[in-house]
């Protein structure tokens, strides 16, 4: 390769400012691994459905289950996931809560402490807490740290959003969410409700919203999870302490 002397020295030049102003613009570094890298190969057309809540929900809350859905795709050109979410019947304080993709499914007796920690591949812990300015340095799965946590009132106790999250995947790699969970949080991190993905045809919208309609009609089954708890489990949903958790190692501290 062969250029003229000036013009390679101009794009050198160029090149290097733009890697210097990169550099400085994203200095901070907090994974043990590194910062979180953009996932750009995510395959077409694979989906995957949380569906809220499971079976038995975790911490009952004085507005009853919390009902809602996580649709995560892969996003048009394979780059990032897009994700949109509806959480339907949230308690009217509590909050800002949070939510989060978590390490583990949900077990089938419907423990949220069973799902660990974040999904955290590049190893950057949970503080400082996540600067959404700098999405790169926030655990992959810290999605209300990079999107926004969850607001509501007396008036609002519903929440729908929509958006694209360069950082997890939906194929194969250290990122990959299709075999995880979603955890929704109280303000203190309690684990108000939990719920795995599952595959789901991303290219059948009208299966779907009925499955949705489905899903949301289905209020007559759903365990409060009090009773019935012999596993000694989170009872302690809006108590003073806000940790009904007993003897778990990840307690609620995520
Ligand atoms: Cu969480």
């Amino acid at each position: 390769m062969h250029c003229p002397g000036f013009k390679c020295g101009a794009l050198l030049a160029m090149t290097f400012g733009l890697v210097a102003s990169q550099k400085s613009e994203n200095g901070i570094t907090t994974g043990k691994k590194g910062n979180a890298t953009v996932v750009k190969d995510n395959p077409d057309g694979v989906g995957f459905l949380a569906v809220l809540p499971t079976r038995k929900q975790f911490t009952p809350t004085p507005a009853g289950p919390i009902q809602g859905v996580v649709y995560a795709q892969t996003n048009s050109g394979g780059t990032g996931v897009k994700y949109d979410i509806s959480f339907k019947n949230l308690p009217e304080e509590g909050g800002p809560f949070v939510y989060h993709i978590h390490q583990k499914p949900v077990p089938s007796d419907g423990n949220c402490t069973d799902t660990e920690a974040h999904l955290d591949p590049f190893e950057r812990g949970e503080t400082p807490p996540c600067d959404p300015d700098l999405p790169q340095t926030c655990q992959v799965g810290d999605l209300a740290g990079k999107h926004g946590a969850i607001v509501t009132s007396k008036d609002n106790t519903d929440f729908s959003e929509s958006y694209t999250d360069d950082f997890t995947a939906t194929g194969d790699g250290k990122s990959f969410i299709g075999n995880l969970s979603v955890v929704i949080h109280y303000a203190n991190l309690t684990r108000i409700a939990c719920a795995n993905f599952e595959e789901f045809d991303a290219s059948d919208s009208m299966n779907m919203m009925s499955s949705l309609d489905d899903l949301l009609d289905m209020d007559d089954s759903y365990d409060y999870g009090d009773d019935g708890d012999d596993d000694g489990g989170d009872d302690g949903g809006d108590s003073a302490d806000g940790n009904g958790m007993d003897g778990g190692k990840y307690n609620d501290t995520y």
